[in-house]
């Protein structure tokens, strides 16, 4: 916990007793003494709970809270409590690499080339560019999550997110060591590249390949199949290219405009080359206003379908982002001819589905963004970052999530709250923004109803089966990855049994298991852990503000 922030222990059950006791682990000696708050029922998850404050104690430390005999799982309080947690999420990306040979020394996960096919996938039907069958290059970029496909919208949306996080604190990340493992990323280190930057680029090179002569971009690489738990250079079916869509063309075009603006001080000559990429997708978008999902027979036999028929808040970034890279006032009036509903109305969480505040944040952020817009947009982002505040403050553990909005990767939901919050908070400083998204940290730690963190590796109990590939095949349990958490709406045989034959019925923020094949709560995936990697950067080495 950080010594200038709250620090409160949900305590659930045990109604007899009525004082709580925070214990120094080392000395055992009771440092601070206090009553427990009223009980509270969290709709959530069925708990009655009671409050632990004992935010006056900062004192860095080692501890645990006590009530009765019973004793939470220990904790430290200091101001870098959070940068192991964040250099680890940072790093998962780095070994979720893709076609390159693996052998990180900090974790010891080894695996040679994998995917050298995806040098000549090819293309699953027929475009203008292409014959079916012909072969495109799209190695490199990151494996998405527990399987090894490789899709536009999460590589774009969890790039931007990075990239957020660089934009926020790039100080910080100009001092952090990702200890890249040998061999990986020579040149761009010499360059004197940031290693959070040398990761990202990465991931761009991919979205690079997957950008088409006109400007459109592909939508996904992956089998034919489901590759079972194989190491990822046993994986050497047949890949192909599938489908086409506007809504990741403009989500392209977003994370390259950003990308643009994030490496022209470093690499002039790569941020023109993202630029000019950048410029062609929003080209082809604007000659083609509709929105187009290419779907083909037999494209999701092997990979996540990442449908999404509309596509106007992933244009609306597009635009909004190329207006603060380029200055141009062009894309300024594009927006508020087509998208002003964007610049007034209500704002969510950012996920590869709605992009929204991306396009919003880009806006805000833009100079040659128009004065009144910008301050219709600021309030929008103000009026949502207080809903996530009251309904935090009315749940049990302090979790934005409500009872519905326990579905597929609600980890990345909380996350994506917590963002938005701090985003707010840049806009119009305001410190229950930052504490609320500090909360929903510490609901990911394990400060939640299932009493789990949902981040690997950190927290006294963590997923140690996550439905993740690499990590079964290597037997190497990969620390810092976020996977999907709690879902009431299940979408894998186990959760949906769980859910099915459980009496009383399992409550929506307990709906979780540690479980290899429960995919639909424990897979980790690369769009889930990039709002986290944003959280723990606002609050790595805080500085007591
Ligand atoms: O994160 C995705 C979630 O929003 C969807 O509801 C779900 C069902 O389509 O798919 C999730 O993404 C998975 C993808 O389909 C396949 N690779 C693993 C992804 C994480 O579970
Ligand atoms: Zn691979």
């Amino acid at each position: 916990m950080l010594p200038e922030f709250p620090k409160i222990a949900v305590v659930a059950g045990s109604e007899a007793e009525s004082v709580f006791r925070v214990v120094d682990i080392g000395t055992g000696d009771v440092v601070y003494e206090g009553r427990l708050s009223d009980s509270v029922y969290d709709d959530a998850s069925g708990d009655t709970v009671r409050h632990a404050d004992f935010g006056e104690w900062k004192r860095p430390g080692s501890y645990s809270v006590t009530v009765g005999r019973s004793s939470s799982a220990p904790f430290r309080i200091g101001n870098d409590v959070y940068r192991a947690p964040l250099i680890q999420a940072a790093r998962s990306y780095t070994l979720a690499r893709c076609g390159v040979a693996i052998d990180d020394p900090v974790t010891g996960l080894r695996h040679d080339v994998c995917h050298a096919q995806d040098k000549q996938a090819m293309l699953f039907f027929e475009d203008p560019f292409h014959r079916q069958g012909d072969p495109i290059d799209v190695s490199g970029g990151w494996h998405d999550a527990g399987d090894y496909g490789k899709y536009v919208p999460t590589g774009a949306v969890a790039a931007a997110q990075l990239m957020l996080a660089w934009e926020m604190r790039p100080e910080l990340w100009r001092s952090l060591s990702l200890s890249l493992p040998a061999g990986l990323s020579e040149p761009e280190r010499r360059a004197g590249l940031p290693d959070l930057l040398v990761e990202i680029k990465y991931e761009l090179d991919w979205l690079l390949r997957m950008q088409r002569p006109d400007g459109a971009v592909y939508l996904k690489v992956a089998g034919g199949a489901w590759p079972g738990y194989i190491r990822p250079e046993e994986d050497t079916a047949d890949r192909y290219v599938f489908g086409l869509s506007t809504y990741g063309t403009a989500q392209f075009a977003g994370a390259a405009a950003m990308g643009a603006r994030v490496y022209a001080p470093f690499l002039p000559d790569y941020a023109r080359k993202l630029l000019d990429a950048a410029i062609r997708a929003q080209r082809y978008l604007e000659q083609h206003p509709d929105p187009e999902f290419r779907y083909d027979e037999g494209q999701n036999n092997g990979s996540g379908p990442y449908e999404k028929r509309t596509d106007r808040e992933e244009r609306f970034w597009a635009a909004a982002e190329l207006l603060r890279t380029t200055d141009d006032a062009r894309y300024d009036a594009y927006i508020r001819e087509h998208f002003s509903d964007f610049l007034e109305g209500k704002t969510s969480a950012v996920f590869w589905g709605n992009t929204v505040l991306l396009g919003q944040w880009a806006y805000v952020n833009a100079e040659r963004a128009d004065a009144d817009h910008k301050a219709s947009v600021r309030a929008s982002l103000t009026a949502y970052a207080d809903e996530l505040v009251r309904w935090a403050s009315a749940n049990g553990y302090r979790s934005v999530l409500r009872p519905t909005d326990y579905f597929w990767g609600s980890a990345r939901e909380a996350m994506g709250r917590a963002q938005a919050l701090l985003l707010a908070d840049a806009v119009a400083p305001n410190r229950a923004y930052l504490e609320t998204a500090l909360d929903q940290a510490h609901w990911l730690f394990g400060r939640n109803a299932a009493g789990t963190s949902f981040m690997t590796g950190i927290g006294m109990h963590s997923p140690q089966k996550p439905h993740h590939r690499l990590v079964a095949s290597t037997q190497t349990l990969i620390p810092g990855l976020v996977v999907g958490g709690p879902n009431a709406q299940g979408g894998d045989p186990i959760m949906d049994r769980l859910l099915r034959e459980s009496d009383p019925r399992v409550f929506p923020a307990k709906a979780y298991v540690d479980d290899w094949e429960a995919y639909s709560v424990n897979e980790p995936a690369i769009d889930y852990t990039a709002p986290a990697v944003f959280v723990l950067t606002r609050f790595a080495e805080d500085r007591g503000s």
